[in-house]
C-alpha cells in the first residue's frame, strides 16, 4: 500500500473511531439488558406473532435456544472477572478487546438479541418526524434509506448483522459487523456509534423458512420493524 493511501485510511479510520467515542456516553441500554448475572429477557409478543415475516419456530430456537446460549456463555465468561461484572453491557461492549473472545462473542450476542426482540412488533409502526428527517438528509428519502440498508445486510459475508446508527453529531450511517460484534465495541470494529436498528443476517434467523433467501427476509424485516423503539433511541 502507498503511504499516501495508508495515511488517509488511517484518517478516515480515526475520524470514525472518534466519532464515536461521545455518543457512548449515552445510556442506549434496553431496560430489559439488565446485569450480571445476566437473564434471557421474554419477548414482548408471542412466537407466532411476527407470521408470515418471521415464522413461529425460527423465532422459539433465535430465542430460547440462540440467545439463552449466548447469556449462559456470558455469565460464565464474566465470572472470574470481578471487575468487569459491576459494568453495563455497553460499558463492557466498549472495553473488550478483539482477543477477549468469549466476552466479544457472548456480550455482543446478548446486547444484538436483546435489542433486535425490541426492533420487531406486530404493530404497524411509523418512522417519527425528526428521524424521518434525519434519514432524508442523509439518503434523500425512505426507500434509498431502506436499499442501502438492504445492501449492506446482503452484503455481510457469512454471518453478521446490519447497523443504522447514531454518530456523535446527530447524524446517521449506515454499517454492518460480523459475528456478533457491534457499533458499540469502540476496541474492535472501525466504525463505532449507536446502533438504533439493527438486523441479524444470521443464516439462524431466517433458514428455516427463507433458506438461501436472504434478501426475501431482509425484505421482510420492514413489516415487523418497531418504529417506535427506533424513534426513542434516536432522541
Ligand atoms: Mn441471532
Amino acid at each position: 500500500m502507498e503511504k499516501r493511501t495508508f495515511l488517509k485510511l488511517s484518517g478516515i479510520i480515526g475520524a470514525g473511531t472518534l466519532v464515536g467515542c461521545s455518543p457512548l456516553k449515552t445510556m442506549v441500554g434496553a431496560a430489559s439488558m439488565g446485569r450480571y448475572p445476566y437473564a434471557l429477557p421474554d419477548l414482548a409478543y408471542g412466537f407466532a406473532d411476527l407470521v408470515p415475516s418471521i415464522d413461529a419456530k425460527t423465532m422459539e430456537i433465535h430465542h430460547d435456544r440462540h440467545h439463552k446460549g449466548y447469556v449462559t456463555k456470558l455469565n460464565t465468561a464474566l465470572e472470574p472477572h470481578l471487575n468487569l461484572q459491576s459494568l453495563s453491557l455497553e460499558k463492557l461492549l466498549a472495553t473488550i478487546k478483539p482477543g477477549d473472545t468469549a466476552l466479544r462473542n457472548n456480550g455482543g450476542g446478548h446486547w444484538n438479541h436483546t435489542m433486535f426482540w425490541e426492533w420487531m412488533t406486530p404493530k404497524k409502526t411509523q418512522p417519527g418526524e425528526r428521524l424521518t428527517a434525519a434519514i432524508q438528509r442523509e439518503w434523500g428519502d425512505m426507500d434509498t434509506f431502506k436499499k442501502a440498508f438492504a445492501d449492506a445486510a446482503g452484503s455481510r459475508f457469512g454471518s453478521g448483522w446490519a447497523w443504522l446508527c447514531k454518530d456523535g453529531a446527530g447524524g446517521l450511517f449506515i454499517t454492518s459487523t460480523p459475528n456478533q460484534d457491534n457499533p458499540l465495541m469502540t476496541k474492535i470494529t472501525d466504525k463505532t456509534g449507536i446502533p438504533i436498528l439493527g438486523l441479524d443476517v444470521w443464516e439462524h434467523a431466517y433458514y428455516l423458512h427463507y433458506q438461501n433467501k436472504r434478501s426475501d427476509y431482509i425484505s421482510a424485516f420492514w413489516n415487523v420493524v418497531n418504529w417506535e423503539r427506533v424513534n426513542t433511541l434516536f432522541g
